[in-house]
């Protein structure tokens, strides 16, 4: 077995590793631990398409793979790389441990080997679009920001490149999932920003708590010259952080005496002074609006001016399949939103219009429960909802009568549905709470489809 207590001294060198789960983080982690000397060996259970082109890949690199099956060759290691999709109680990690087989994170792996300062971004909503505002405000004459994690970039890929080709000013913008944080040891960001908790996961963490509690393991190694970034509007945020030893920055919407705050007009810095006029700021939204502030206080802590965060607060215009506007036809707006999978994402799309909107939910439940979506759509402009997919029964029956609704079996027929019911003026927004798993590969599948689908449309 390796040592992995000193992440100074771990050698992996002529060790056996394998690599469990073959999609994009496992791939990358196999192909940066063989660069490293390792003797690696990459196992998936499934024989889709991808994951037999990505054995193929690790072939053309030398590195051996199984695909359709665990064998007995997988606990033949001295160390275990796992990906974020398996669950820390999947019957094959409960055997490894059994074995004593050291088992880390794709996560944790790659940061051994990089000394550059780590930023890692956590929450139930808003990481993605917050990396890519910090990506961006943080890209500077002294640092080279680079994306990375959750947001669909594994951080092994990076951290590759960076040892093929060392660079002085690089800083990991990292998106972080409670998935990844299962099998963390030493993983230690130099500042953790935390945007928003809210429930998401249950049906892999089991409980709220549990989920909490991984979103948590993001700070367990930071000490007293780390910074912990989290929403102070957010209660639960406010009493995880409560104690820990970094120092702590808030943000808040409501709070004045922060690095920035919001008046009715503008955004103003600790000084007073105005940084931007909020009518200024690019991205649409109450919840952006948040994420720009969590963005702007992290940024600042990274040195970056207070005119370079404001000019990236101007022009920053979003990220594809959130709230994202992609047509008008015959004066209906549709908005593709396929990365809303969770019940808060929902609710803060369908506040953000003050047109009638029809509301496509569904796909694969993820543990919530719909009813709590209930005040929400009563306090907004929903005025019709179509539900799809495994989840348009339970979504149905949640709604009951609160609104119009409609229950079909897939996004096609969703699409024609709200073509039918929507008027002139109207939005038609795909923001479907749910997974996307059920019909599509993935959320970007599902959002692509949903704009082909409408686009279509147009040709009709
Ligand atoms: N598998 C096994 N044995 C098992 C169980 C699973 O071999 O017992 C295999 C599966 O067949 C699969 C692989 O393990 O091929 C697991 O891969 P993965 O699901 O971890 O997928 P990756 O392609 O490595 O993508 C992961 C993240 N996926 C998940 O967390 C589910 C991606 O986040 C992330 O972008 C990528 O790493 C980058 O490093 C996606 C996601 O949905 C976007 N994240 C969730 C979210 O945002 O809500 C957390
Ligand atoms: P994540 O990476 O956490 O899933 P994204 O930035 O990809 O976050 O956004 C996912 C969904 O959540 C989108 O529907 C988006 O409109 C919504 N969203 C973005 N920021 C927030 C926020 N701060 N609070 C609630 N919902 C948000």
């Amino acid at each position: 077995m390796i040592d992995i207590s000193n992440r100074k001294k771990i050698n992996i060198r002529d060790k056996k590793i394998t690599v469990i789960g073959l999609g994009m983080s496992g791939t990358a982690a196999a192909i940066l631990a063989n660069h490293l000397g390792a003797r690696v060996f990459g196992s998936d259970s499934s024989d889709d398409f991808q994951v037999t082109d990505n054995g193929l890949h690790l072939l053309k690199n030398h590195i051996a793979s199984e695909t359709g099956l665990h064998s007995k060759k997988i606990y033949d290691a001295d160390l275990w790389i796992i990906s974020p999709g398996i669950p820390k109680d999947a019957d094959i990690i409960k055997k490894a441990q059994g074995r004593g087989i050291p088992i880390v994170g794709e996560i944790e792996f790659a940061s051994w080997y990089t000394d550059s300062p780590i930023v890692a971004v956590t929450g139930s909503n808003g990481k993605t679009t917050t990396v890519h505002i910090l990506s961006e405000m943080c890209q500077s004459k002294n640092i080279q920001s680079i994306m990375a994690g959750n947001m669909g970039i594994p951080f092994s890929e990076r951290v590759l490149k960076e040892i093929k080709k060392p660079k002085q000013n690089l800083a990991y913008i990292l998106e972080i999932s409670s998935f990844q944080m299962e099998f963390v040891l030493h993983f230690c960001p130099k500042i953790a920003i935390y945007t928003n908790l809210s429930p998401d996961h249950l049906d892999r963490h089991g409980t709220m708590d549990e989920y909490v509690n991984m979103k948590m393991k993001m700070v367990k190694n930071m000490g007293d010259d780390g910074y912990i970034v989290f929403n102070a509007d957010d209660p639960q945020l406010i009493m995880a952080v409560e104690g820990h030893d970094s120092t702590l920055a808030p943000f808040s919407m409501m709070r004045t005496g922060l690095t920035y705050s919001i008046d009715s007009k503008n955004i103003n810095t600790l000084t007073g002074n105005p940084l931007l006029s909020v009518d200024d700021i690019a991205l649409r939204g109450k919840h952006n609006l948040s994420n720009m502030l969590c963005a702007a206080t992290s940024s600042s802590l990274m040195g970056i001016s207070d005119k370079h965060i404001a000019n990236v607060m101007k022009t920053f215009t979003g990220v594809e399949h959130r709230l994202e506007n992609f047509a008008i036809i015959k004066d209906v707006t549709y908005i593709n939103d396929s990365k809303a999978t969770n019940l808060d994402s929902v609710s803060v799309a369908i506040q953000s219009f003050n047109k009638p909107v029809v509301l496509i939910l569904g796909g694969r439940n993820k543990g919530a429960d719909f009813r709590l979506l209930l005040p929400h759509i009563k306090s907004s402009h929903v005025r019709d909802i179509i539900s799809y997919g495994e989840a348009g029964g339970q979504i149905s029956t949640a709604i009951g009568d609160a609104v119009r609704s409609v229950q079909v079996t897939d996004l096609n027929s969703a699409v024609k549905t709200a073509q039918r019911l929507a008027a002139p003026g109207d939005v038609v927004l795909l923001s479907p709470g749910c997974a996307s798993f059920d019909q599509f590969a993935n959320f970007e599948e599902r959002g692509q489809y949903f704009k082909t689908k409408v686009m279509e449309m147009m040709v009709v």
